[in-house]
């Protein structure tokens, strides 16, 4: 084989909460591997997604939306996200198609400043969107920052995207590949497991509970054919609990066959889930409680 004219990069994804980018990490890699909702501050760590094509390996990461903290969980959310920009190759910088730059977004284009990577400005959703408010949204943010380009996209009907991978490979230089050929993402199966199920209860419960949800696998068993797991939901309130459970079950019947079915076609097989619900008041605010649930590094 010849691996001479092999590159990789970095690629940061970073933008205010529910502007799509867990979209187009999915989009980019024709892989679901990133949980996606309605709900703003749905992605909580970094999460890196790979792509090799010929020659170019990308390596996505994928980062919480920045808004302004209110917990503990969202100091680390945000702190996580910015970590990602350091030693990126390039960033990716996402924006709503009819947005005004908000406080949020303007406190994202001080923070890239202090940084070298190019940022390609990528706005995003231009399906739902007319094209005087596009226009409207490159003349608001042009004068902001020099971006090294502006990429309408569509991250959901994959309109534009190619044009992304095209235009940031420009900037890898790494001449080698740091995971193999067939990777997509470095996320443990059991995390990927426990992260469907959260999007699950995203999904199908209303806005004050997900945010107080967090999923731990307790057992993760692979036989022939089969990948059998226990999960546990932990929620903040009794009432929480109810909710998630739902009328005589439906709600964690629905959260758990709608998991199985994404988990078996991710795993490729067939997929066994066993779900439990229980209540652990505060957690979001408790640092030993969170770093259980995986969210803080020590
Ligand atoms: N119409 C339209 N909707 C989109 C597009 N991309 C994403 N969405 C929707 O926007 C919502 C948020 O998408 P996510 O990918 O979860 O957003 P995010 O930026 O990762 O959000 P956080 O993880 O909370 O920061 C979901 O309902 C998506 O289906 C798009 O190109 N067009
Ligand atoms: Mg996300």
């Amino acid at each position: 084989m010849d691996n001479e004219n092999r590159k990789c990069g970095f690629v940061a994804i970073i933008g205010r909460p529910n502007v799509g980018k867990s979209t187009l990490l999915n989009t980019m890699l024709g892989e679901k591997i990133a949980i996606v909702s309605k709900k703003p501050q749905t992605t909580r760590t970094s999460i890196t997604g790979i792509l090799t094509k010929g020659d170019i390996q990308y390596i996505f990461i994928d980062t919480p939306g920045i808004h302004k903290p209110r917990t503990r969980l969202g100091d680390y959310m945000i702190k996580s996200a910015y970590s990602s920009i350091s030693g990126a190759d390039a960033v990716l910088f996402v924006v709503e198609a009819d947005s005004k730059p908000s406080p949020t977004e303007k406190s994202i284009i001080d923070r890239l400043r202090t940084q070298k990577a190019p940022v390609y400005l990528i706005i995003n959703k231009i399906d739902a969107k007319s094209k005087e408010k596009l226009g409207q949204t490159i003349l608001d943010y042009s004068p902001l920052y020099d971006f090294a380009d502006v990429i309408p996209v569509s991250a959901l009907k994959n309109d534009g995207v190619d044009i992304i991978l095209d235009e940031v490979k420009n900037n890898f230089t790494e001449p080698r590949f740091f995971f193999p050929e067939d990777m997509i993402t470095d996320q443990p199966e059991r995390l990927i497991a426990a992260e469907v199920i959260r999007e699950k209860i995203l999904r199908l419960t209303d806005d004050e509970i997900p945010h107080g949800t967090a999923v731990t696998i307790e057992d993760f068993k692979e036989k022939k054919d089969l990948v059998s797991i226990r999960a546990e939901i932990f929620c903040e309130k009794a009432s929480h609990k109810g909710i998630i459970i739902g009328k005589n079950g439906e709600t964690i019947k629905k959260i758990g066959t709608y998991a199985r079915e994404d988990l078996e076609e991710f795993f490729g097989c067939r997929v066994f889930i066993d779900l439990w619900v229980k209540v652990k008041k505060n957690w979001r605010d408790s640092v030993s409680a969170a770093k259980n649930f995986g969210y803080f590094e020590d």
